[in-house]
């Protein structure tokens, strides 16, 4: 049975997971809601992080090289009714470089978000240091250059398919809308981003697999807060206390 090794909020590591329900694959759970110890992430993976998936005797890290060995190694399952198909391919054979441009700089972004999230976490405001103010700038920079990337009105990187930048492009921006950053991936010249979004959300993979909100104090320990994290967002919904409250 394979297994992955993920945190509750990684961006990264839920890209994997929708992957995997995508592909109609099954997994054992090693899920996190905190950072482990460094010996005990250790154990897996030298990066220390997550995700991390062990599939028989082969061990992976990194979502990217994950990402594409799911995609290369299982055939393809069927799509959700109404809905396009998972890529076959991880890159396409005729735009191998412009995807991969693609896809290392959504690591970019994800890495600029995920330590503004990070920091934040520490006590530092991204306003209030350097390097953090410029991973939030690159953040917006970057989110306006997806933009210029995304094909038709439904935004997608790749025509007809869900493409691994899809479906990473996405939990990012989830990532961002469900934590406290000061940060948007919103904005009124970004149509075909807020397309992909919404497109995304409505597969049963996404919703399966759901970015939760998170805020200092939010552990979930219980059922009721994984609940509530599910429908908050920025934009809408009560603060745990005042929906407990009700
Ligand atoms: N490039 C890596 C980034 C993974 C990453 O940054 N994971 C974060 C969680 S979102 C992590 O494990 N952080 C814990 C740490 O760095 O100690 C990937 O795509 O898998």
């Amino acid at each position: 049975m394979r297994k992955l090794f993920f945190t509750t909020g990684s961006p990264f590591a839920r890209a994997v997971r929708i992957v995997l329900v995508e592909k109609g694959l099954e997994f054992e759970r090693a899920e996190t809601f905190t950072t482990p110890s460094v010996e005990e992430r250790a154990k897996v993976t030298p990066t220390l992080q997550v995700p991390a998936l062990v599939d028989g005797n082969l061990t992976l890290w990194d979502s990217s090289v994950i990402i594409d060995y799911l995609i290369s190694s299982y055939p393809g399952a069927p799509a959700p009714e109404g809905m396009a198909p998972l890529a076959a391919d991880y890159v396409r054979a005729t735009e191998k470089w412009h995807d991969k441009l693609v896809l290392a700089t959504l690591q970019t972004f994800g890495v600029s978000t995920t330590m503004v999230s990070q920091l934040q976490w520490s006590g530092v405001r991204h306003e209030d240091n350097g390097h953090a103010t410029r991973c939030a700038i690159r953040n917006q920079h970057l989110l306006d250059w997806f933009e210029t990337q995304l094909a038709g009105t439904d935004g997608a990187f790749v025509p007809g398919v869900v493409s691994a930048q899809d479906i990473l492009l996405a939990c990012i921006c989830q990532f961002i809308e469900t934590r406290p950053l000061r940060l948007s991936w919103r904005a009124p010249d970004r149509p075909k981003l807020a397309a992909l979004v919404a497109r995304m959300e409505r597969r049963p993979a996404f919703q399966q697999e759901p970015a939760l909100w998170w805020e200092p104090g939010v552990t979930y320990a219980t059922a009721a807060e994984v609940e509530w994290a599910r429908h908050k967002t920025i934009h809408a919904g009560p603060g745990f206390s005042e929906w407990a409250s009700q």
